[in-house]
């Protein structure tokens, strides 16, 4: 996968591309990085890329033509039809499941803006995807495309090793983790559970579902509406709810 970065803010990626997995990810040739900024685009001998808006009012709009042309030119030297994903509070929210349709993608370029807004135009005709990571205010879309690119570069086949495979993941799987412990079975007095040192292993992942259901009813309820649940988790999800009604 190739994934090109428009940002004004080059610098804040080099830290990230050059760390753990995602370096890994592109040594190996599974994934190359290319960050521009498309400040080199600007057409006007002040290399300004924003300007006020129309109408009036507070900030800054960015004009249309440094990233028109910038997306043109990374189109250019595309193999295929690269997605121009486009950070937004505004966006569609994103999703396990979108980093997943991403990650089937041979070439992506994600927009970021920062300080101020889009031109409507880059929404409407240059951007194929509008994304928010959440609802909290960012100041640019930079944190926000670090996100996306995390999220789906560990997707990519030959990224992650067997042990922790992207299939396993909790938004996945659709139920959040049960709980892990290492040595020692007894640290300063807090104790691993009995089960897990019992070497029955049918137990231990009887367990492990049960801590999972456990902690998805009482953290995230809203996962469990959707999750199709099989009878062997039905009667487990009984059993817990008698547990805490006591
Ligand atoms: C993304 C961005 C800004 C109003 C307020 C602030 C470009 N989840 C998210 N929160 N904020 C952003 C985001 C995502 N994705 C985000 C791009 C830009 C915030 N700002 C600042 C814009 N409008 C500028």
């Amino acid at each position: 996968m190739k994934i090109d970065i428009l940002s004004l803010f080059p610098d804040m990626f080099t830290g990230v591309f050059q760390q753990s997995i995602l370096k890994k990810a592109a040594e190996s040739g599974i994934v190359s990085y290319q960050v521009t900024d498309f400040r080199e685009f600007a057409d006007n001998k002040h290399k300004r890329v924003d300007d006020y808006p129309y109408g009036g009012g507070a900030g800054m709009v960015l004009m249309p033509q440094p990233l028109f042309d910038a997306v043109a030119a990374i189109k250019r030297r595309s193999e295929g039809n690269p997605r121009v994903l486009l950070m937004t509070p505004q966006g569609e929210r994103f999703t396990q499941k979108k980093a997943e349709e991403l990650a089937k993608e041979k070439h992506l370029i994600i927009i970021c803006g920062h300080y101020e807004g889009f031109d409507e135009r880059v929404r409407e005709h240059l951007a194929t995807d509008e994304l928010s990571i959440g609802d909290y205010v960012l100041t640019g879309g930079e944190l926000a495309a670090m996100v996306i690119v995390d999220s789906v570069v560990r997707l990519l086949p030959g990224v992650l090793g067997n042990e922790e495979s992207p299939a396993t993941d909790s938004f996945s799987t659709g139920l959040l983790e049960h709980p892990q412990y290492t040595r020692p079975a007894d640290f300063r007095g807090m104790k691993v559970p009995d089960v897990l040192l019992s070497g029955n292993h049918a137990l231990i992942e009887r367990w492990r579902k049960k801590e999972s259901l456990r902690r998805t009813l009482e953290r995230r309820p809203d996962l469990l509406e959707n999750y199709p649940l099989d009878e062997t988790e039905k009667a487990l999800l009984e059993e817990i709810k008698k547990e805490t009604s006591i």
